[in-house]
Order: C-alpha cells, then structure tokens, then sequence
C-alpha cells in the first residue's frame, strides 16, 4: 500500500475567529483534523511564523491597508494584518489541537518573501524541508486539512502535485478566508483542476 502522509496546514490562533487574521468557521477544523490523525502514521505540521517587521504586514508598509497588494521584492504581495509573529500566542497551535508526535515545518520567516505552501515559499526561491522529509519517509500520498483554504492549504496541495505525491483534500477539515466572495470555491476548483482529489473525512 502506499504510504501516506497527513500534512495540518496552519492550525492556529491567529487564524481562528477571534485571531488576528481570522478564518470563519476555523476552530471546526479541529476536532476533525484531530479525528483522521488516527488512520496516519507520520503526521506533520505547517506553522506560519514570521519575524515581526515580515514584509507582508501592513503595518510594516507607511500607508498601506491589509487586503492591498504591493510589491515584494518581485513579486506581488497581498499585505495582511500582523499574524503569527514568531513565539506570539497567536503562532500558537491551537488548544486541543492533538500536535503529539508530530513534525512541525515553519515558514514565512524570511523577511522579504511571504509563504502560503508549507513546501516553498511564494517565489520557489526555498524549500521548507517538507518535501524532502516526506520523500525520504518514502511517502507517496499526502493528505491536506488546516487553513486556510484559499491561501495556505491552496499552495501546499498544489506544490504537493508539483513534487509528485499523490495529493487528497479533506474538505471539511478545511476553512477559507474568502476576503472575496467565491475565492474558496475557486481556490477548490483551482486544486481540482491541478490533480487534487477533495475528499470528506469520513473517507480517508
Ligand atoms: C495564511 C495569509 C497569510 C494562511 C498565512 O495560513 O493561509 N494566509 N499568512
Ligand atoms: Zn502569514
């Protein structure tokens, strides 16, 4: 049988409701990503985590909102609320998310370049060590769950494809931020349309 992985995606705080940068519905991704832990046998983790003066803080641009794109270094950058600044309560997994042995990939904490994929960041300019730890476990499927669905989760499920591995979403062990109406749905198709198989939980 083919060896499978389970990749939790973002699991934290300041992604919840009342975070920082809020995903609507967030805190019911947990029991269910806690539930299908129990059929895998390696289970990592994606953990957003960027220095406080992160580039994709608006907060750290004179006169710019959340929600404007600017340019970073290249490459377009939406900029957000401060969120998951490194050891902050917000960075945090959150409270009764089972996280018992499992490996945790930090991301985003280059200063000048944002990382929605828990593989690379957004320019593929490094590599987070995911993918080379799932291929030297000898993985060949990954399962994705966690938020939030149209950004993070979007781009670990498609450079999951991109690297090879058989890739599944656990829709409803996923939740969008939908800053426009629709983009959840399209962030789905996107995947689909990848090779991204979306599954239910009770099926995996
Ligand atoms: C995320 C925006 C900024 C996510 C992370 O986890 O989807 N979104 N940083
Ligand atoms: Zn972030």
């Amino acid at each position: 049988m083919a060896k499978r992985a389970l990749i939790l995606v973002d699991i934290q705080n300041d992604f919840m409701p009342d975070g920082a940068l809020p995903v609507p519905g967030g805190y019911d991704v947990v029991p269910v990503a806690n539930k299908v832990q129990n059929g895998f046998e390696l289970v990592v983790a994606t953990q957003d985590w960027h220095p406080a003066d992160h580039g994709s803080f608006a907060a750290n641009h004179d006169g710019t909102e959340p929600g404007q794109v600017i340019d970073l270094d290249g490459l377009d950058q939406i900029l957000w609320p401060i969120h998951c600044v490194q050891e902050s309560d917000g960075a945090k997994f959150v409270d009764g998310l089972n996280t018992e042995g499992v490996r945790v990939f930090q991301k985003g904490t280059a200063l000048n370049i944002d990382s929605y994929s828990g593989f690379f960041d957004n320019g593929h300019r490094q590599a987070t060590g995911l993918g080379e730890f799932l291929k030297n476990q000898d993985v060949e499927q990954v399962y994705v769950c966690g938020v939030a669905t149209d950004y993070c989760v979007k781009f670990t499920a498609l450079d999951a494809v991109e690297l090879g591995f058989e890739t599944f979403l656990i829709e409803d062990a996923c939740r969008g931020v939908n800053l426009n109406e629709g983009d959840v749905d399209q962030a789905i198709e996107d995947m689909q349309n990848a090779g991204v198989h979306v599954v239910r939980s009770e099926n995996v």
